[in-house]
């Protein structure tokens, strides 16, 4: 397993990125800490030159495991649910375009807020199926580019729909692509799954990423979940991804990443599950 951290690739009003400012220096510094990778919270694709991209997180030595796409909710409104038919095309034109990104960059693409909430006049059962189709024609379309997506169950303060890993396992049979999978998130599951180590079990070989944030949405080790027995159960399940560090930028980004880092790093090592 590799250690990352969600980077933003351009400045956002994003409040659980610990990195949204300025994108080199960020990578320098996650570098310098000692990071495997950054999970590139983008937007949008059209802003991002891949092949510089690429050089750029080479020079150094930094991975990408996934791109987010969750801005493009906040910060757009762009939902695959939405009411307005207009507003449905433009978000699965936003997959898409991450999509062809993601092939460049030789990575996934996670689905979580971009998913989007239940409108009036929509029920939820209507939001359900449109977001059946939209993620089916999403997979298709990344299938045909060799790139696998990832959906992220969400609270139920945070989301409307897909709250915990049975629902999100559930979806994945209705979409019924092989290369749609899961994001876990240890904050939202703190809420939701009964059991964080059982739910990492149930999802199996369909969890393509993890996200590490401590119960109270700060980085890892200032709250209460227990990372060690959450990197046993990955590593019992046959996880060999990233842990990707997703949390509020307290006090500030570089001290909040570098505790994450502290906390995390070690826990690996002790595993014998750090491949870098
Ligand atoms: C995104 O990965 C996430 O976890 C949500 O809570 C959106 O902030
Ligand atoms: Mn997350």
């Amino acid at each position: 397993m590799k250690l990352a951290i969600v980077v933003s690739t351009h400045t956002t009003s994003f409040s659980d990125v610990a990195f949204a400012g300025d994108f080199d220096t960020n990578v320098a510094q996650v570098a310098e800490m000692g990071y495997d990778g950054v999970e590139l919270a983008v937007r949008d694709p059209k802003l991002v030159d891949g092949h510089e991209m690429l050089s750029l997180l080479e020079e150094h030595g930094l991975e990408i495991p996934i791109l987010g796409t969750g801005q493009a909710w906040v910060e757009e409104r762009l939902s695959l649910v939405s009411p307005d038919s207009k507003t449905r095309a433009a978000a699965i034109q936003r997959v898409m375009d991450h999509i062809e990104l993601a092939q460049t960059l030789s990575t996934m693409v996670m689905l979580g807020l971009i998913r989007g909430p239940v409108e009036e006049p929509f029920t939820s059962t209507r939001a359900m199926s449109l977001l059946v189709d939209a993620l089916r024609t999403c997979a298709a379309e990344a299938a045909s580019k060799g790139v696998r997506l990832a959906i992220e169950p969400i609270n139920r303060y945070e989301a409307d729909m897909i709250h915990s890993a049975h629902e999100g396992l559930e979806l994945l049979e209705q979409v019924g692509h092989q290369n749609v999978g899961l994001i876990l998130d240890t904050y939202h599951m703190n809420i939701e799954e009964p059991s964080l180590e059982g739910s990492i079990q149930a999802t199996g070989d369909r969890l393509f990423h993890f996200h590490v944030s401590d119960s109270n949405r700060l980085h890892p080790g200032a709250g209460h979940i227990d990372f060690e027995s959450i990197i046993r159960a990955l590593d019992d399940t046959g996880y060999r991804g990233a842990l990707s560090g997703e949390f509020l930028p307290n006090p500030d980004p570089v001290t909040a990443a570098r505790r994450c880092f502290e906390h995390i790093r070690p826990l690996l090592d002790k595993a014998g599950v750090r491949h870098g």
